[in-house]
């Protein structure tokens, strides 16, 4: 038999993996939702066939002032084409205008068990903060997430560490469906990022930085001024001994050192080298300069997006058409695998 010789002009191209990434409109998007997820988006983007949705429905699990809301909402769409997402090239759209999304979220709660769901650690902590509202939505949230995920057929999925939970979640819930029904869905794996950082709050160093801290010192927004910048930085509590260096017992310094060394990209021994016998001003006054620079092109772009809301919401409009086409195609055989009517 004839031996067939593999080259670079018959060679099947490998498939492009698909990844897919959401980010919530809950707030202001922070420097902690910028280093540790979206500067990596733009990577991802060039490497992958990459979804990226704003996750409006998900935002809803908490109380949210509409008008807020829908504020939000176009910004962080707007964000998502300022950090250099190309709409031509990616899938970039807002979760709520692809109803699939709540269709087979309700589908797949049908396939989730109410004790997987009270161990999530999330809903622990959320029902917690938000005792007065722990609404069916905060619970079944991880089965939202696995829709979102599951109708892109997405190979990766870029997680934090909070959220790796939830990725076993829709994991299982594939493994379960695909073991009634045969092959349905692709079981997604956790992709970890080349770089990425898990960036605390300025105020308490223990806790993580979050775009719905009431308390607006504790973060830094990607679209606060320079001035407003530099102030955080200054007010961020440190500890009283005074040397910068990465070390047990010195939280607020090992943040801002990851945030530096984020955006300027030396390492720790390098920021140790350089700040050597300097004390905590002269380091907060380089750490607030290097988030001034890393974010003004962002805010530039951001700023120039916000001014034409007509071209965003069309923007808008295609990437949800697009979007339902791919997830209509999951979504359908889905149905019938259940026994649904279709049209
Ligand atoms: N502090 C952080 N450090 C690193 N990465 C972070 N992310 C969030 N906070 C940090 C990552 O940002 C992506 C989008 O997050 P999200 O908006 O979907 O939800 P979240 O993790 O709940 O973010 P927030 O800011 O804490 O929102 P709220 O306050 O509404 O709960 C995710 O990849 C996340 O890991």
């Amino acid at each position: 038999m004839e031996e067939k010789i593999i080259t670079a002009e018959n060679a099947q191209p490998e498939k492009r993996k698909k990844i897919l990434s959401c980010i919530q409109p809950s707030g202001i998007p922070t420097l902690g939702n910028y280093l540790g997820a979206l500067k990596n988006w733009k990577l991802l983007s060039d490497e992958f066939d990459s979804a990226f949705a704003v996750a409006d429905l998900h935002a809803i699990t908490v109380r949210q002032d509409p008008q807020k809301l829908r504020k939000q909402i176009m910004e962080v769409f707007a964000l998502l084409l300022a950090i250099g997402l190309d709409p031509e090239k990616n899938i970039v759209f807002i979760q709520s205008q692809v109803p699939a999304h709540a269709q087979l979220a309700w589908i797949l709660n049908c396939y989730t068990q109410f004790g997987e769901m009270a161990r999530m650690t999330q809903f622990k902590d959320k029902s917690q903060s938000h005792a007065d509202n722990i609404n069916v939505g905060l619970f079944s949230y991880p089965v939202l997430m696995a829709a979102d995920i599951l109708l892109y057929q997405a190979d990766l999925v870029p997680v934090g560490a909070d959220q790796k939970q939830h990725l076993e979640i829709a994991r299982d819930i594939a493994n379960r469906f695909n073991g009634i029904y045969g092959k349905t869905f692709t079981i997604p794996d956790p992709y970890i990022g080349k770089q990425g950082a898990r960036v605390m709050s300025l105020q308490d160093p223990t806790k993580k930085m979050s775009k719905s801290d009431p308390n607006p010192k504790s973060y830094v927004s990607v679209f606060d001024t320079p001035e407003t910048i530099m102030k955080k930085i200054r007010s961020a509590v440190t500890d009283s001994e005074g040397g910068v260096y990465y070390g047990d017992g010195k939280d607020g310094v090992n943040n801002l050192m990851g945030i530096y060394s984020c955006c300027t990209n030396l390492s720790y021994e390098q920021i140790e080298r350089e700040f050597a016998g300097k004390g905590y001003g002269d380091f907060k006054n380089a750490v607030g300069e290097a988030v001034v620079e890393e974010l003004r092109p962002v805010r530039e772009r951001y700023e120039m997006y916000m001014k034409d809301q007509a071209y965003l919401k069309e923007v808008a409009a295609k990437g949800a058409a697009t979007a339902s086409r791919v997830a209509d195609r999951t979504l359908s055989k889905v149905m019938k695998k259940c026994g649904f009517v279709l049209p």
